[in-house]
């Protein structure tokens, strides 16, 4: 079985909607067809300030809600990042094997730091994509199922994969990303030119997945389109609406011609209230199996245990070939 490797942050708290299509959807499918290996990354997420208590509710959340998804911890390993240190020690070998023009290219970081001033912006913000790198190459990944807003940090990998090949020999699987056309980018619904994002979106462009169901059908209902009627998928001239298509066939499995079809002669108001009560029919068992896990914290603390030894006998084969091919004396 190819291999598949992802993460998603434990910052926000609830994931949202385009973390879900984007990303997590597809993990819950690569888990019948690959050997699937999906993490909290709790190590990203101290590259911005954080507050300790929240950071550890929020990384027992991000797995309840991986859980809920439909991640099963019998078809794939779940863990988190932490618990397995070779993920912050094979970082440090790709830190220098990363050239610092390559890493300063990384549009993420520039947009970030430019967020919080670049100056006050942690050297650890810096390096989050080779930590990214190190997160992929420990699993030999052969794929990696993402957002289209990831494919830079992809292409990093790729190269850092290759250039460690070429120079200390064949050592890492060189990955590809994973990213479906359709869901590659959901919107903001509010302002559909930009990505919705649990930090450039406002509150009523993102749908957060453990909002309450019924202020999530108020954001769709009122969610920004254009001032024709038409219903058609037209992502350049109607991105709007053709947001709002995307995630109504994704969540219902049907095809955006049918949906079309379906609205012929109809108005945006009735695609909304019908998109509403998709969410709605969504969103509400998904906070129904999150809070079931949260109230059995050591179940889901074992799921996080088992997954972690799973992980880390394969990263600990990979971080040993490393420090044997670039020269370090082993430890006795
Ligand atoms: N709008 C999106 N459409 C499709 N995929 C998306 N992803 C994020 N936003 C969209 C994908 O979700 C996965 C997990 O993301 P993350 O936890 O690394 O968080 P992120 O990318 O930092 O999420 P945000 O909301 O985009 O955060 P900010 O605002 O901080 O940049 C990834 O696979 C990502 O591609």
């Amino acid at each position: 079985r190819p291999r598949v490797l992802s993460g998603i942050q434990p910052t926000a708290g609830s994931f949202h909607l385009g973390n879900y299509l984007g990303a997590v959807r597809q993990w819950v499918s690569l888990q019948e067809t690959h050997d699937a290996y999906y993490m909290v990354v709790d190590l990203h997420a101290i590259t911005i300030p954080q507050d300790p208590a929240e950071l550890r509710a929020n990384t027992r959340l991000a797995a309840a809600q991986l859980l809920a998804a439909g991640l099963d911890p019998e078809r794939c390993t779940l863990f988190v990042q932490s618990h397995v240190p070779e993920h912050a020690q094979l970082a440090w070998v790709m830190n220098c094997l990363a050239g610092f023009g390559e890493a300063s290219r990384m549009t993420q970081f520039k947009d970030k730091s430019a967020k919080q001033g670049a100056d006050r912006a942690s050297v650890g913000l810096f390096t989050y994509p080779i930590l990214q790198v190190a997160d992929i190459l420990l699993y030999q990944a052969n794929e990696v199922p993402v957002g289209e807003d990831q494919r830079q940090h992809i292409e990093l990998t790729r190269d850092l994969a290759e250039r460690f090949n070429g120079r200390f020999g064949e050592t890492f699987t060189v990955p590809k990303p994973h990213i479906l056309k359709e869901t590659a980018k959901i919107y903001d619904l509010q302002d559909p030119s930009i990505k919705m994002s649990k930090s450039a979106s406002t509150p009523k462009g993102l749908i957060n997945l453990l909002d309450e169901p019924k202020a999530t059908a108020k954001k769709v209902k009122s969610a920004v389109t254009d001032t024709e009627t038409e219903i058609r998928f037209d992502p350049q001239a109607k991105p709007g609406v053709s947001n709002l298509l995307t995630i109504y066939s994704t969540l219902t499995g049907t095809g955006i011609p049918e949906l079309q079809e379906k609205y012929v002669g109809k108005g945006y108001g009735a695609l909304k209230t019908d998109l509403a009560e998709v969410m709605v029919d969504f969103v509400t068992p998904f906070r129904e199996r999150t809070q079931a896990y949260l109230d059995d914290p050591e179940t889901l603390d074992s799921i996080l245990a088992k997954g972690a030894e799973k992980a880390r006998s394969v990263a600990a084969e990979t971080l040993a070939t490393t420090y044997d091919r670039v020269g370090f004396v082993p430890a006795k």
